[in-house]
């Protein structure tokens, strides 16, 4: 049975269009406006940072975050919307600052891994049991200001408390290899499944590829998917593009490069991604130029893209592709992908 995929974004990426250098290009939105935007234009779940579902988390006491996230599950439920996964923003409040697990600063690690059970919590409340792991600022901006087998060792103490905190939770690593820090610790799929296999639930511990983050390691996105699924560590998926070694640039999906584009939906198909109730998420921004009443159209464009490329990857002359394989007329194989995606 051929996939029917459903389809993710998280609120982030209804975003005003600021950069370093200049202000919001759009009107910032409430969290009610981009709900009903994700359901007028046919999604199905959505994903969030802890205080994307409780605003201002740190400031709220445990009975009130519990309220909140309550009455925002009955509120997605009433929508027929579900919650793909929650993770934690170690990388805002002052405590992070130095990184959250791998702080240097014993207060500040305890501080990351109390927030990170407090996710857990709010995952739980919420109906998911995918807490997601973007470890932002643990890497540095120069090697000598923390040690790497140190912060190896950080790492899974942190991990394996959070597994510990909860015996359902499932936890995704979403690796990238820079930005915000020169360097991070954990930067491919690799390095996330070999750190799974040191804490005390290895079955507990996965990831998220991100096309963009894969792209910025210097590594092909699709065959990060594949060698996720090799070891069934594929749990939730950030498609998007990138143009180079440059920041991190979440453009729609395949605006740079199509055929990429097209490996990974080839790798999710071979795969059975979406087949034991994984989402496509995409994790794009608008262009700055962007005007308000275009403001869904990279993640509609983005979710298009897909589903055409979803096409082109079933209606691919495999056969023909084999027999060129077999061959090895690479020359021709070439061909014959670029004669597919031209049509
Ligand atoms: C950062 C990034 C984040 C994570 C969620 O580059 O991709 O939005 O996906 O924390
Ligand atoms: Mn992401």
């Amino acid at each position: 049975m051929p996939t029917q995929y459903r389809f993710c974004f998280g609120p982030w990426n209804i975003s005003p269009g600021q950069d370093p250098y200049g202000p919001p290009t759009r009107v910032e939105r409430g969290f009610d406006w981009k709900l009903e935007q994700l359901k007028k234009h046919g999604f199905d779940a959505m994903m969030f940072h802890d205080d994307d579902a409780v605003p201002d988390i740190d400031s709220k006491s445990w009975p009130q975050i519990q309220k909140e996230a309550k009455a925002l599950k009955k509120r997605l439920d009433g929508e027929g919307i579900a919650i793909e996964m929650v993770a934690p923003r170690l990388w805002f409040a002052p405590e992070t600052i130095d990184g959250g697990y791998t702080s240097n600063d014993p207060k500040h690690r305890r501080y990351a891994i109390e927030r990170s059970k407090r996710s857990i919590d709010i995952a739980k409340l919420l109906g998911t049991d995918i807490l997601v792991l973007w470890l932002a600022r643990e890497g540095t901006y120069i090697r000598e200001a923390k040690s790497g087998r140190k912060s190896v060792d950080l790492l899974v103490e942190a991990i394996d408390a959070m597994l510990a905190h909860d015996k359902r939770i499932r936890i995704s690593i979403e690796p990238k290899p820079n930005e915000p820090m020169d360097h991070a610790y954990i930067p491919t799929i690799g390095h996330a499944l070999a750190l799974a296999h040191l804490t005390r639930d290895p079955k507990r511990v996965g990831c998220l590829i991100e096309s963009a983050h894969a792209i910025l390691a210097g590594l092909d996105p699709a065959d990060e998917i594949d060698f996720a699924c090799a070891f069934g560590k594929l749990w939730s998926l950030h498609l998007n593009d990138q143009n180079g070694l440059k920041y991190d640039q979440d453009r729609p999906f395949g605006c740079t490069n199509l055929r990429s584009a097209f490996d990974q939906v080839r790798a999710l198909e071979r795969n059975g991604y979406g087949k034991k109730g994984e989402y496509v998420c995409f994790d794009v921004h608008p262009f700055r130029t962007t005007k308000e009443e275009h403001w869904m159209d990279h993640l509609t464009n983005s979710r298009r893209t897909f589903l055409g490329l979803v096409e082109k990857s079933r209606s691919f002359d495999e056969k023909a592709a084999a027999a060129l394989v077999k061959n090895r007329d690479y020359q021709a194989l070439d061909q014959l992908v670029i004669e597919h995606l031209l049509g």
